[in-house]
């Protein structure tokens, strides 16, 4: 073997292994509800080199890049045979998202990927781009997973390249290998960011859906849907009901969606989901939370006001800047939850809290009021509530 050409492998294989390896560490103090971690989990470079590289030195002598990877972000998650589970939503140069499955012993380093990506079956209309899985482990037994597949929009003039349909996929696994695609969910309007609930509600399978009337605008979407579905090998959305709506002048004025599914807790579902607004810059995207009743998961019972995240340092920066996504969470058994965020469609993070923080979290944070005169209501209440606890 060409000594140049087993250099630079040793270099690239050393830098490799010295990322997937590194520890990650924690950032103290935080805000007493999550802390965030010093490392993105996943990022293009932790895609492995074989999937990138054709390391036969007779046909790639210069050892030359064949297959770039741009960017692994937005990440279905799961606890799956002892190990914290990813989905990655890879893009390779070529704009084109896939599923990847990256696991790690620990949830927040270590991550690698399995051997191929996820070869995900078709239904009779091909998927152009499927991307942002969402796990559900359902009672039925099946692991499922619903995601985008967006399609180029066949009533669109043939100049315009650029117009597409969302709609949502539907396939279920158990072993993240191989996979059934059942048919997309049949909708009125197009749907992104629907997501599965994980028990049975009146016997009938429950989804998050995300109505819109246009791929990139909710348009008369008024927020986050719910829709019962009583077989899901045809999952089609009647009566559908927005249980999440979105308001003038708050951080989902303009979309928001659900992220991963509601993790269970004693006094009701904790949900996460993004925030849309416009500004001089662009769409911000930040994570809020809120919480459903244990008894009827479509009833709103705590709606924290304001953002729970939003993009800091150089998760401001990326392909799609001043974006934070979520669609993947782990709650372990001692009451950890690990969230799965991306930052500006680039690169995936780590934060962790607690479903006792969470919980309080959403239980003790003011209402958003609508008007800056409510929301120095909040602080003075504040104020004089600590009143005997600091001097001036
Ligand atoms: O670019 C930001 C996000 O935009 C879309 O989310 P939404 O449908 O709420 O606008 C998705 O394409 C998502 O993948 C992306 O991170």
């Amino acid at each position: 073997m060409d000594t140049s050409f087993s250099r630079r492998l040793n270099k690239l294989n050393e830098d490799y292994e010295l990322l997937i390896t590194r520890r990650n560490k924690i950032i103290e103090p935080g805000n007493g509800i999550f802390n965030r971690f010093e490392f993105p989990v996943l990022t293009a470079a932790h895609i492995p080199l074989f999937w990138r590289y054709d390391l036969n030195p007779a046909d790639n002598p210069l050892l030359l890049e064949r297959i770039g990877m741009n960017a692994a972000f937005n990440s279905g998650a799961i606890k799956h045979n002892g190990k914290y589970l990813l989905i990655a939503r890879v893009e390779g140069y070529d704009r084109k998202s896939f599923f990847a499955v990256a696991e790690s012993p620990n949830g927040i380093d270590n991550f690698r990927f399995r051997e191929f990506p996820v070869v995900m079956p078709e239904t009779d209309d091909p998927d152009t781009n499927v991307y942002d899985m969402r796990l559900t482990r359902h009672e039925d037994g099946w692991i499922y997973g619903t995601f985008c597949t967006e399609r180029k929009d066949p009533n669109a003039p043939k100049h315009d390249l650029s117009s597409a349909v969302a709609a949502t996929g539907i396939a279920r696994t158990r072993d993240f290998d191989t996979w059934e695609r059942l048919p997309d969910l049949k909708s009125v309007s197009q749907q992104r960011n629907v997501v599965l609930h994980p028990e049975f509600v009146n016997g009938k399978y429950a989804f998050y859906t995300r109505p819109q009337d246009g791929f990139i605008d909710a348009g008369s979407g008024g927020g986050i849907g719910w829709a019962l579905i009583e077989d899901i090998t045809k999952a089609e959305t009647r009566n559908e009901v927005i249980i999440d709506h979105r308001y003038y002048h708050t951080i989902k004025e303009l979309k928001n969606g659900e992220g991963p599914h509601p993790i269970k807790t004693p006094k009701g579902w904790l949900h996460l989901a993004h925030g849309v607004r416009g500004c001089a810059a662009g769409l911000r995207y930040v994570l809020y939370m809120y919480m459903t009743a244990l008894d009827d998961p479509a009833r709103v019972i705590a709606q924290p006001g304001g953002y729970f995240m939003a993009p800091e340092g150089e998760e401001r920066i990326g392909d799609v800047s001043n974006v934070l996504f979520s669609n993947g969470w782990i709650a372990d058994d001692d009451g950890t939850v690990y969230i799965y965020y991306a930052s500006s469609d680039t690169r995936l993070h780590v934060a962790v809290s607690s479903i006792e923080k969470l919980t309080d979290y959403c239980l003790h944070t003011p209402a958003d009021g609508f008007r800056s005169a409510t929301s120095v209501q909040s602080i003075i209440s504040l104020i004089k509530k600590n009143k005997e606890y600091f001097s001036k």
